[in-house]
């Protein structure tokens, strides 16, 4: 099995109107996760990583001591968040399901609080990277912040929602204020329902 591409869960320029503009979407998914697919088939064409999972690949070639050399690796974590990313987004961002409510209240004490973690996870990751909301193997609900295309499988995390803070995800819309695109990610952007499920299935 290789990588292939899939297609956006809503249109281009469904997310346009909560602040994520077609043109962001277009180079995103259409050209940056693209690339992510065509260089990681070619990197792993007539390697033992040839029709593994790509979760597989991405567990089996993570070394946290060598992240920015490993092709592989990249390219495949990177297929993944992206993929996770853009079902994690919807146009109707909702309000957040009471079983996910509760979850995040028992963790953290509030969802603001919850909130301003993530928001500070993002904000403070230097350079490109992602902030998540993890399931911890305790059972617990924590953020973290990866660099480059580091994922929560990669410590054995279920990740519940993941924002992309790589500049290509938000420059076009925010420029450089990445604080005011990690808010209304959380205030506008976030499908909840989709969160609530991963939880639930984990
Ligand atoms: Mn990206």
């Amino acid at each position: 099995m290789s990588f292939t591409l899939p297609d956006l869960p809503y249109a281009h320029d469904a997310l346009a109107a909560a602040g994520m503009s077609k043109e962001t979407m277009e180079y995103h998914h259409d050209l940056h996760h693209n690339a992510y697919v065509d260089n990681g088939n070619k990197l792993i064409a007539g390697t033992k990583w040839e029709g593994k999972s790509v979760e597989d690949i991405i567990t089996g070639t993570y070394d946290a001591a060598s992240v920015a050399q490993n092709g592989i690796f990249n390219n495949a974590s990177q297929h993944w968040n992206h993929s996770q990313f853009w079902e994690m987004m919807g146009p109707d961002s909702g309000a957040m399901p009471s079983e996910l409510a509760a979850a995040i209240n028992d963790s953290f004490g509030s969802v603001d609080e919850f909130k301003s973690q993530f928001s500070a996870a993002g904000a403070g990751q230097f350079g490109s990277g992602w902030c998540w909301l993890v399931k911890g193997k305790d059972g617990g609900l924590k953020v973290t912040k990866t660099e480059n295309g580091v994922n929560p499988l990669c410590f054995g995390q279920t990740a519940l929602l993941g924002c992309d803070v790589w500049e290509h995800s938000y420059y076009i819309d925010f420029r450089n204020k990445r604080p005011v695109y990690l808010s209304n990610f959380l205030d506008k952007l976030v499908n909840w329902e989709n969160v609530a499920a991963r939880l639930s299935a984990s």
